[in-house]
């Protein structure tokens, strides 16, 4: 039997991670061991004779074949427009990620209000909006400080793009109901998600180009649907989590995976990010803990839709208690 920081190591070598880069619990393993527990697999791998080892170099390999299939498959699949047999045998069951282009086949399914439009109609009410986020290694869920502000100001800033620095992300507490007025008309995906834009089913984001969130995943599936504005994502499988440096068990990175730094983080080399751009009319589907970080890339307005129909409560992994 492999004791449990051999098994870690071994894992890690079958991965692909070269003998000098693989670390346990965030401390770097000498070389030495990591070559002579590669030996040891090696060795019990052509003895094949106890059955808890063959068992275990059974798990290593399969570890091995899913990431060189990984690796092999960097696209995000990409649909244009997607019924609802497609979408929750192929992917929602699959916990596999789809980028749907088209999701406007009709004058319900378009969102059709401008930042101008949101301004005149709502600007009067008051928002929580997030400033001074940039510290992602000190604040890996982006939270920054929280200030409240009248809705038309906040756009000024957003469109003006005066600073990047600034967000209304979730995080800020529930957004004015009247805001959700908004969407009233908006009906995209109705085979899909329950286009009822309830608090417990949506949540929204207004900020301008550059506003981040930072590499996260999420305890539920959810629908990324930009109103306004595009968003660039990386998505990461959950296959990967090892080399996304996991802050203290929460589903957060302390590492920006937008502008990685390989010296703090040598494990994100590994990762295999897959990019998309979304744009008002698409959406795509990021499943239960695929990791992803978001940059918009023009003032944007979004929402998050989680209201499938399907069961989407899976609680929170144990460590998360
Ligand atoms: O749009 C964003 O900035 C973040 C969206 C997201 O990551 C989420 O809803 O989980």
């Amino acid at each position: 039997m492999f004791d449990a920081l051999s098994l870690d190591i071994a894992d890690q070598l079958m991965l692909g991670i070269p003998s000098d880069a693989i670390s346990v619990n965030g401390t770097t393993v000498d070389t030495e061991r990591a070559l002579a527990v590669l030996a040891d697999l090696h060795r019990r791998q052509r003895i094949r004779s106890a059955r808890s080892s063959a068992s275990q170099v059974h798990t290593l390999w399969m570890a091995g074949v899913r990431r060189t299939l990984l690796r092999s498959c960097r696209q995000v699949a990409t649909v244009e427009s997607i019924g609802r047999d497609e979408f929750y045998c192929h992917h929602y069951q699959q916990n596999s990620p789809v980028f749907i282009q088209n999701i406007a086949h009709s004058v319900e399914d378009t969102f059709r209000w401008s930042f101008d439009d949101i301004r005149r109609a709502f600007g009067d009410i008051i928002v929580r909006v997030q400033r001074e986020r940039a510290d992602l290694a000190e604040d890996p869920k982006y939270q920054g400080r929280s200030v409240a502000i009248k809705l038309e100001s906040f756009i000024d800033e957003v469109v003006n793009g005066s600073s990047r620095d600034v967000y209304m992300t979730p995080a800020g507490g529930a957004i004015d109901g009247r805001l959700r007025e908004a969407l009233d008309e908006f009906h995209p995906l109705r085979e899909i998600i329950d286009t009822g834009w309830s608090p417990g089913n949506c949540v929204m984001w207004m900020g301008p180009a550059g506003a981040l969130t930072g590499l996260h995943y999420d305890l539920a599936n959810v629908m990324i649907i930009p109103l306004i504005g595009r968003k660039r994502i990386l998505l990461i499988s959950p296959d990967e989590q090892r080399f996304v440096y996991q802050a203290n068990g929460r589903p957060l990175s302390g590492a920006n995976m937008m502008a990685p730094d390989y010296t703090l983080f040598p494990l994100l080399r590994f990762a295999t990010p897959r990019e998309v751009t979304v744009v008002p009319g698409s959406a795509l589907f990021v499943p239960v803990g695929w990791w992803h970080a978001v940059e918009s890339l023009d003032p944007t307005f979004s929402i998050t839709a989680r209201g499938f129909f399907a069961t989407n409560d899976f609680g929170a992994p144990c460590h998360m208690d």
